[in-house]
């Protein structure tokens, strides 16, 4: 059928690529065949020579409500002529406390209190670094170890690096963090294959946090950080009870428990935070990508009012945290973000989230006996899809896929290895659902 939807005319293609090193990119292949995109709207991008691509990664992970929202670009025009910048440090703007008042009011009950930054990275770095300050403050300053899990992503900063468990990630900045310690992972192929939702086995790698506390001694421990759904891994949601045992261990132990939920916060699993869907309340919660739906860099941090509270204390002219950033709390993100989370509301999106998921993983599903597909997860809006590595190249079918998606098939998915990621906006219809996947399908079988 003929696509008469408006959509931008083709733009110039810049005929030198050497010059921009692209992050997390493979850059000689990606200048080879490059992947340029000119623009968005709702569920789609268009490419620079005008082709219509289907969005089923949000961007990344970012815009859960679909690209082109005018409501929120006119929020940041509007804010850019009233006030471009304000310092943060010992200044504000009206709009960070609003953002502010509403985060906390979407976070469970207890986290109150919000420690703006730009990014998921640094939200995960100022997470735990509140987690050590506080201990400082509460007198128990041999509590500095920092335990991650593997598998985990925390962004790249050296904290978020040495927490994380992607070795990929690790093994090229040498010894990062001292003290840190690594929870295993959470999948188990033979036991948790083509699970929908939190699979049944595996609340018990949760008890290693136990060992981990037996070797090392709890006054050591400051923290420990988990995604609920580990997203850059391959999508591996919780198992069933996992997250309510790292909490009871964590408590019993005086350890702090942090959520990145970077990628799961703002609806991706059906609520506004996963914490809510697990009826588990961390002491803090990092979040980013979905705040802004995209469209302006902004991540921040929860913190329980407690932890706020113990740092309340001193001279009142002397600064509580030595932290923060030169763009935390920019205006044009705060108003990004409060126009965001009015369309989530007004949308009712995180809703929407839930209402889908359970069609969205049986389609999801309909793709077990495709070529190749040892497993598939499914959780909110998010789906894993593992593919066989070829036994020559590893990766190299994931790579493929994306290709194939971009090129062949107007699709746009994540991959990560030979795991094919679909995280699509949450404005997702049911029809578009069916057309991701037979896409998908197709994508498959070309690197089959
Ligand atoms: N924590 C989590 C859980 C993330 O997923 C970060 C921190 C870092 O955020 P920044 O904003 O610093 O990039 C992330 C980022 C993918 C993919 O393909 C995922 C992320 C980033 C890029 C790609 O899965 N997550």
């Amino acid at each position: 059928m003929l696509d008469k939807s408006p959509r931008p005319a083709a733009v110039n293609v810049p005929n030198d690529l050497a010059a921009h090193w692209m992050p997390f990119t493979a850059n000689r292949a990606f200048k080879k065949a490059p992947r340029l995109l000119a623009g968005a709207k709702d569920m789609h991008y268009f490419t620079v020579d005008g082709r219509k691509i289907i969005d089923a990664a949000a961007g990344m992970w970012c815009c859960n409500a679909g690209h082109g929202r005018s409501q929120i670009s006119s929020a940041i025009a509007r804010q850019a002529e009233a006030l471009d910048y304000a310092p943060p440090f010992q200044f504000g703007i009206p709009q960070a406390f609003e953002l502010a008042s509403r985060i906390a009011e979407l976070a469970p009950a207890g986290l109150d209190h919000v420690f703006f930054c730009n990014s998921g990275s640094e939200a995960a770095d100022t997470a735990l670094k509140i987690a050590l300050a506080y201990h400082q403050i509460q007198g128990q300053g041999t509590r500095s170890r920092l335990i991650g899990r593997e598998r985990g992503y925390h962004g790249v900063g050296f904290g978020g690096t040495a927490v994380g468990g992607i070795v990929n990630n690790r093994k090229m900045f040498g010894m990062l963090l001292a003290g840190v310690d690594h929870l295993p992972h959470t999948y188990d192929r033979e036991k948790q294959a083509f699970s929908k939702g939190e699979p049944e086995y595996g609340a018990h790698f949760a008890d290693e946090l136990e060992r981990l506390v037996n070797l090392h001694g709890a006054s050591t421990i400051a923290a420990v950080i988990v995604e609920p759904m580990a997203g850059s891994t391959g999508v591996l949601p919780a198992p069933k009870g996992y997250l309510k045992r790292l909490r009871e261990i964590t408590q019993k132990h005086g350890i702090l428990l942090i959520f990145d939920e970077v990628i799961t916060g703002y609806g991706r699993l059906g609520f506004a935070f996963a914490a809510e869907r697990y009826g588990v309340l961390p002491d803090m919660l990092t979040f980013a990508k979905g705040v802004t739906n995209g469209a302006a860099p902004m991540g921040g941090v929860i913190v329980r009012d407690t932890i706020h509270d113990a740092f309340m204390s001193g001279p009142e002219h002397a600064v509580e945290l030595t932290h923060g950033y030169t763009y935390s709390a920019h205006p044009l993100a705060c108003a990004a973000g409060l126009a965001t989370l009015d369309i989530y509301r007004d949308e009712k999106l995180f809703e929407r989230a839930a209402k889908l998921e359970p069609k969205f993983a049986d389609a999801v599903m309909s793709l077990k006996g495709e070529p190749n597909v040892i497993d598939i997860r499914t959780v909110g809006l998010t789906a894993g899809i593992d593919l066989a590595p070829r036994p020559d190249l590893p990766g190299k079918r994931g790579f493929d896929g994306l290709n194939s998606a971009f090129h062949d098939n107007d699709l746009m998915l994540r991959v990560a290895g030979d795991t094919l990621a679909l995280t699509p906006p949450l404005i997702v219809t049911e029809d578009q659902i069916g057309e991701i996947i037979e896409k998908v399908a197709k994508v498959i079988r070309a690197v089959a």
